[in-house]
């Protein structure tokens, strides 16, 4: 039996580090494909040069050509220029669609029986977009943003308690975008309420919502901190960490429940729009919304996520597309 085979569209920063972590996890083959000459060839070559040191089976090929996408179990794509300071995700909404449709176009022709990933921004967008040109069910085209907005929800959480992050869940749900919505109810340690462990940490229950506040509004402004850091782009190691997860789940059919950019036929009261919710991810891609109870508050700021993805895909569309 051969390896699976995952190709990824987009040699750029997340592109790079998907690769070497598909290579030191051995998930499959790589296909690392870039407009760029040498760029995706460079960059397989060196992480195959590792494979000795960390001790990895793997093939891995760098392209520019599209037919080398044949046969792939797995794509990811990553295509598309990423954000600067100053810059919303939504402002790369032009640009980037003009790479998807092109990238999409090559999927459906070359990879026809794919599970794809999307990463590229404006995500909720660009996911849209791509299933929309491949053609391919809803359940075979996802987007990733939620796996990383919540571990960075979770992480926050971890250093204000002084816990391990491994024992904290907390879920983001939502579009990808400045309105996603951390659903702080159901944020815990090994099951305990994250709100209880503040009210106790500060003995004031007024304290302890701020505290909170705080955390949910650094998760949601967490991807500009990093552009303001970083400069020259935005986040590539967790996002890269994020999707690796989900094609891990797809892979191995784990049936995991992570947050996902999923197509909603009715679950949460939204039709035909995709949008961050918690999905089963096995072997068929999106197989199952896992639907739950949002109180008010939480319906309001899903509502106003749901209504700013909307109001992209419009934008989307006069533009042609
Ligand atoms: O969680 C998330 N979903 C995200 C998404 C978190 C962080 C960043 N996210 C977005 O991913 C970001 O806003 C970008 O839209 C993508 C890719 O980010 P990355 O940091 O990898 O950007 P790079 O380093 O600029 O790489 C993009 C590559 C680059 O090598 C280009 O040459 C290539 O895309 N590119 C193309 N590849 C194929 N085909 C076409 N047409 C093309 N155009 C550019």
């Amino acid at each position: 039996m051969g390896r699976k085979k995952i190709s990824l569209v987009g040699g750029g920063q997340i592109g790079g580090v998907l690769s070497q972590l598909i290579a030191q996890k051995q998930l499959g083959d790589v296909v690392l494909f870039d407009i760029v000459e040498g760029l995706p060839q460079g960059k397989t070559l060196d992480i195959v040069e590792a494979s000795r040191v960390d001790g990895f089976d793997v093939n891995m090929k760098g392209t520019n050509d599209y037919k080398d996408l044949e046969g792939s179990d797995i794509v990811i794509i990553t295509a598309g220029l990423p954000r600067k300071p100053g810059m919303s995700r939504d402002d790369l909404l032009t640009v980037n669609a003009n790479i998807m449709k092109t990238v999409a176009e090559n999927v459906k022709q070359y990879a026809p029986n794919s599970i794809v990933i999307v990463i590229s921004n404006p995500l909720d967008a660009m996911v849209t977009l791509c299933q929309k040109i491949t053609g391919f069910p809803h359940n075979r085209v996802i987007g990733q943003a939620g796996v990383l907005d919540s571990s960075r929800f979770a992480t926050f959480i971890a250093w204000e308690l002084g816990v391990s992050v491994k024992d904290v869940n907390a879920m983001v749900l939502g579009g990808h975008g400045d309105t996603m919505v951390p659903i702080v109810r159901y944020a815990n340690v090994n099951g305990i309420p994250a709100m209880e462990l503040l009210e106790r940490k500060y003995n004031n229950a007024e304290k302890a919502k701020e505290v909170m506040a705080a955390l949910v509004n650094r998760t949601k402004m967490a991807g500009g901190e990093v552009v303001n850091l970083l400069k020259t782009g935005s986040a590539f190691y967790s996002p890269a960490s994020s999707a690796i997860a989900m094609a891990k789940s797809i892979l191995y059919d784990e049936k995991r429940v992570l947050p996902a950019c999923a197509y909603l036929n009715g679950e949460f009261n939204v039709n035909g729009y995709y949008v961050g919710v918690p999905v089963v991810l096995g072997s068929n891609g999106a197989e199952k919304i896992i639907e739950f109870k949002l109180d008010n508050e939480e319906q309001i700021a899903f509502n106003n996520s749901v209504n700013a993805v909307k109001n992209l895909i419009a934008d989307m569309e006069r533009l042609g597309f």
